[in-house]
């Protein structure tokens, strides 16, 4: 395990005021991070469900083209609970989620603490995001600073990009990888001439293990060259791995964070999310030069053991430090937004 040098819950869901005052926050998580202009920003993704509650029924919310939110009501009796965050619709077969994502700019100052909830946000405007956007990654290319993002919808779960370059407009440069692919992270330079980007596509047929892949482009918006990077082994890593932060340049090569979970063996009931790193080649990505087999952050603190999902530890932004530190900004349960500190060369040497 690695020493947090400090930790800090940075944001919970009552720090926020609802897009809607017939809506409610349940959780303000998953943070992008990046230093800007000597600030600290994170973009976190926050979850908000109706506030109302209608005896045998459930609101499931929906952004619609034209509209805005809506809420579909269905009997308790039309659909089954997958998970709190997740409902079956009985007629259809079909999944929804029981809350719908957004993005929210928050200022933190020196990266320690909360200075600012902004009310600039990023928020759904397309069909194909129409039950949100949800866990951003932030990436310095340049001048701009990109970020891949999940869109939810009737259309599956994809991962698109938006940049920015002052974090009041937002450009959107439409879809990336198609159903089903998130935690897709791009590195912040080219490598022997292309971009490169983690990905994790989900495969129905279960040939192969959870599965992290590499691809590379040209412009950012094309995507090519896939090669499997890591599949999950461990048995804490042996139901899903998808790249956390992107990744962080250091004299031995690029390190990779990533989450890993495991079943939990009890129906309805998500298995705890731990985290590891890898090693990656300088110049050529794709190959692994070390990695940790052991969870190197696992959920301790209280925040991150009881939430809204229980037992989650979701890093997604890093900010590097003086004095050889590292700002890891993560979800915490599904529910809250927090930092750790930890030392660079501790995590270096627990890579062997
Ligand atoms: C999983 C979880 C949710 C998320 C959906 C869709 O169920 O990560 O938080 O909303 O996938 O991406």
């Amino acid at each position: 395990m690695l020493t947090r040098r400090y930790q800090r819950l940075l944001l919970s869901p009552g720090d926020l005021t609802p897009s809607r005052p017939d809506f409610e926050v349940i959780g303000a998580f998953n943070p992008a991070a990046v230093r800007h202009d000597g600030d600290v920003l994170l973009l976190v993704r926050v979850a908000e469900r109706p506030a109302e509650r209608r005896a045998g029924m459930i609101g499931l919310p929906r952004w619609a083209p034209g509209q805005g939110l809506a809420v579909d009501w269905l009997g308790a009796d039309e659909v089954e609970l997958t998970d709190p965050r997740v409902v079956r619709v009985k007629a259809t077969g079909l999944i929804r989620l029981t809350f719908w994502s957004y993005l929210r700019l928050i200022r933190c100052g020196d990266g320690r603490s909360l200075r600012e909830v902004t009310t600039t946000m990023f928020g759904p405007e397309h069909l194909w995001e129409e039950y949100g956007v949800e866990d951003p990654r932030l990436t310095r290319i340049g001048d701009r600073v990109y970020f891949t993002y999940v869109a939810v919808s009737r259309h599956g779960v994809v991962t698109a990009l938006a940049s920015t370059t002052d974090f009041r407009t937002f450009e959107r440069h439409g879809i990336l990888f198609c159903p089903e692919n998130k935690d897709v992270v791009l590195f912040p330079e080219r490598i022997a001439g292309a971009y490169a980007a983690v990905h994790r596509p989900v495969a129905a047929q279960k040939f192969s293990r959870p599965e992290m892949w590499l691809a590379r482009s040209d412009d950012l918006l094309h995507w090519g060259r896939h090669q499997p990077l890591l599949g999950g082994r461990e048995a804490w890593e042996n139901e899903r791995v998808g790249a956390g932060p992107p990744p962080i340049l250091t004299d031995r090569g690029w390190v990779l964070l990533y989450h890993g979970s495991r079943p939990s063996g009890r129906l309805g009931v998500v298995g705890t999310y731990a985290n590891s790193a890898l090693l990656l080649d300088r110049n050529d990505p794709a190959r692994i030069l070390a990695r940790s087999a052991e969870a190197l952050i696992s959920p301790e603190a209280d925040f991150e053991l009881q939430g809204f999902v229980p037992g989650v530890v979701f890093p997604t932004g890093t900010v590097e430090t003086d004095n050889d530190g590292l700002l890891i900004y993560y979800g915490a349960a599904d529910t809250g937004t927090a930092v750790m500190e930890v030392s660079k060369s501790e995590l270096l040497a627990a890579l062997g």
